[in-house]
């Protein structure tokens, strides 16, 4: 995408692509069955995506080639490639996570979002699948934070940053087993927890919206949403700090493959998604912090979605009401 090719009906085409990604997986909330609910989300969002005015390439998607038969990385998206007729789209880069939070969809729990980020081409690191530490904070403590400071040193630079005590924070961490000695070091910090069983790209988004009841997230997630987490900071003047965990040769070896050699580098927002057009789209499947989940009437479905990008920089809350075609003749009623 060049820079002045990234305007907002290519946000809004990107808007569409997650809202049909989110009610496709609405569908099988609670069902139990997190690879049908991802599978289905994958579909919806392949096929939208194919109607996109674009050159676009899978950068960040649901694995290797071989391995994912739809949205795999390197793959081809958008109009490009369907309508050979010698018109130039843009080049885009696009990082996608069709349904972050299988497990939360299956179950339905909270936070679970359909999302995507795209970049003109190079913005967005080719991370390998593999876990990431993560520290993940709002504008006013981008810079006051270190990845490898003591839990305690970055909790008090953080209610420092925000004029209050660390006992008024709240931090989120995934609930998982090798978290065990971070959650014990932010308890003595005395800032309180909220664990969570899934999603930490959505708990990064709210950590850098004042006024959500987040603050930070620590932990190690895994590390294409790290990247997505970044594009979604570029844009909302938040930081990830971040760095892989490469821990034996074949993780080495992954690495490499993407073009990675500084293995125990700490990357940043502007280093995970470097580009200067940078958009990033999700719509809420679950009930959300900040997004309502997917909800189905008769005549139609309403989805919210947050809508940003960095040139210009912008933010928006998308409240969408999709009228069922036909609705069986009636007409559809538009609640408030
Ligand atoms: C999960 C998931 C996250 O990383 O933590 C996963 O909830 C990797 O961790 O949202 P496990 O292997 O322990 O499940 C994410 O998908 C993204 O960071």
């Amino acid at each position: 995408m060049t820079n002045d090719s990234i305007d907002s009906d290519l946000s809004l085409d990107f808007l569409r692509v997650v809202e049909q990604a989110a009610i496709a997986c609405a569908h099988t909330m609670g069902n139990g069955d997190r690879h049908a609910s991802d599978q289905v989300a994958v579909e919806a969002m392949r096929k939208e995506m194919d109607t996109m005015p674009i050159d676009g390439t899978i950068v960040i998607g649901e694995g290797e080639r071989d391995e994912a038969p739809m949205l795999y990385i390197g793959e081809k998206v958008g109009l490009a490639g369907r309508e050979p007729n010698g018109r130039t789209y843009p080049q885009v880069d696009i990082a996608v996570d069709p349904l972050e939070g299988t497990n939360l969809c299956a179950t339905g729990a909270p936070n679970a979002i359909a999302v995507l980020a795209a970049s003109e081409h190079g913005g967005l690191l080719h991370a390998p699948d593999l876990y990431m530490e993560k520290l993940v904070v709002g504008p006013s403590c981008r810079d006051v934070v270190d990845l490898d400071a003591p839990v305690r040193f970055n909790l008090r630079a953080v209610a420092q940053a925000l004029g209050r005590r660390i006992q008024d924070l709240v931090v989120i961490v995934l609930d998982r087993p090798r978290h065990e000695k971070l959650i014990a070091e932010i308890r003595e910090s005395g800032a309180r927890i909220r664990l969570i069983g899934d999603g930490d790209l959505s708990a990064g988004i709210t950590a850098a919206v004042v006024g959500s009841g987040v603050h930070v997230v620590m932990g190690i997630g895994g590390a294409p949403e790290g990247v997505l987490t970044a594009a979604a900071m570029r844009c909302l003047d938040g930081e990830i700090y971040a760095r892989l965990v490469v821990d034996t040769p074949e993780h080495e070896a992954r690495c490499r493959a993407m073009g990675i050699t500084d293995f125990k580098k700490i990357y940043r927002s502007r280093d995970l998604a470097s580009g200067q057009n940078i958009v990033f789209a999700a719509t809420g499947v679950t009930e959300g912090t900040l997004m309502k989940g997917v909800r189905f009437f008769g005549d139609g479905v309403r989805t919210t979605s947050l809508v940003m990008q960095t040139q210009p920089q912008r933010i928006r809350f998308v409240d969408s009401i999709h009228v069922a075609a036909g609705a069986d003749g009636k007409r559809a009623r538009i609640r408030f």
